[in-house]
C-alpha cells in the first residue's frame, strides 16, 4: 500500500485505560491537577469516537506505576508494515516500552527496536512524502537517526525537523488533516517547515487545538476551541469535539492517546 494511504486510513487501534496516578502525569507548567473521574470518562469518550470512526479498539489495563501510561502513542510507532517500540525521552516514561511491547508482538509480524538515542511519538508526524521526526526536548539526535535506520526496513523514508522552543512535542503544534493540508500554529507555520502543504493556521489563543486526529473521514477536535472546529467545518471537513480539557491540564492531545495502523 502506498504512503499517502497510510496516512490517515485506519481500521486498527491500541489504546490504555487511564490509571487513577493519572492525576500525577508530567506537565511543564502548573494548571492543577486533572480529576481522575474526567480523564476517565474523556478517555471513554475517546474510544467511542475511534470505534463511530471505523476502529477495532484494543484497550490494555491501566499502569498505575506510570501516570503518563495512557498516552499510548509516545512509547511506540505503527505502520501496517510493522511497529517500532521507541525510548521516550522523559525518564519516568522510559519503562512504558517495555509495558506496550506484548501487545505490539500480539499485533504484527514484525517490531523493531530503537537502537539507541530517546525518541517519543508525540515527534513524529506521518505525511505523504516522509515521516518527519521533530528534535525536542524528548527526542535527540541519536534517536531520530536511530529511528531513520529502523524506518527504511519498513519502507519509510524519515526526516528530520525541528520542534519549536518551548513546544513539548512536534504534534503539539501541528497535524495532518489530509494528503496536502496541515493543522498548524502560527508560530510553526512560520518556520516555513510545511511550504508545500496548505497551512491553515489556528486561530490566536486556539493553539492546543493543533493536536487533532484525523481518521478516515473524520478529524477529532478537542471540544472547547470552537473556532477552530468552525473553520475546519467551513473548509468541509467532517469534524467531530471530543472533551480533552483534563488531559490538556498534562500538556496532552488527541493523537496522544491511540496507536493506530491499517492492518
Ligand atoms: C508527558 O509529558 O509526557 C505527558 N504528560 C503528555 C504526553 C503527550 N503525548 C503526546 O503529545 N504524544
Amino acid at each position: 500500500m502506498p504512503i499517502s494511504k497510510t496516512c490517515y486510513h485506519f481500521n486498527s487501534a491500541i489504546v490504555r485505560k487511564p490509571s487513577p496516578s493519572v492525576v500525577n502525569g508530567l506537565r511543564a507548567e502548573d494548571r492543577g491537577n486533572p480529576n481522575f473521574d474526567g480523564v476517565k470518562s474523556e478517555h471513554e469518550a475517546y474510544v467511542e469516537a475511534l470505534e463511530a470512526a471505523g476502529m477495532a479498539v484494543t484497550v490494555l489495563p491501566a499502569l498505575d506505576a506510570f501516570p503518563d501510561s495512557v498516552f499510548v502513542e509516545d512509547p511506540a510507532l505503527v505502520f501496517s508494515e510493522g511497529a517500532i517500540l521507541l525510548r521516550p525521552g522523559a525518564v519516568p516514561r522510559q519503562g512504558e516500552t517495555k509495558e506496550i511491547a506484548p501487545a505490539l508482538h500480539d499485533n504484527f509480524d514484525r517490531v523493531l527496536e530503537l537502537p539507541n538515542g530517546y525518541a517519543d511519538g508525540g515527534d513524529i508526524l506521518v505525511t505523504p512524502d516522509s515521516v518527519k521526526i521533530g528534535l525536542s526536548a524528548r527526542t535527540d539526535l541519536a534517536g531520530a537517526n536511530g529511528l531513520i535506520d529502523q524506518l527504511k526496513k519498513l519502507g519509510h523514508k524519515g526526516e528530520i525537523v525541528n520542534t519549536p522552543k518551548g513546544v513539548l512535542h512536534f504534534k503539539t503544534a501541528c497535524s495532518l488533516l489530509d494528503e496536502e493540508t496541515i493543522l498548524v500554529t502560527s508560530h510553526m507555520s512560520e518556520s516555513g517547515l510545511f511550504e508545500g502543504f496548505r497551512n491553515m493556521i489556528l486561530p490566536e489563543g486556539e493553539e492546543p487545538a493543533a493536536n487533532a486526529l484525523r481518521i478516515n473521514e473524520t478529524v477529532l477536535i478537542s471540544a472547547k476551541y470552537e473556532r477552530t472546529i468552525d473553520m475546519l467545518d467551513q473548509a468541509g471537513f467532517s469534524v467531530v469535539p471530543v472533551k480533552a480539557a483534563e488531559i490538556e491540564k498534562i500538556d496532552a492531545g488527541l493523537s496522544c492517546m491511540s496507536l493506530r495502523w491499517f492492518a
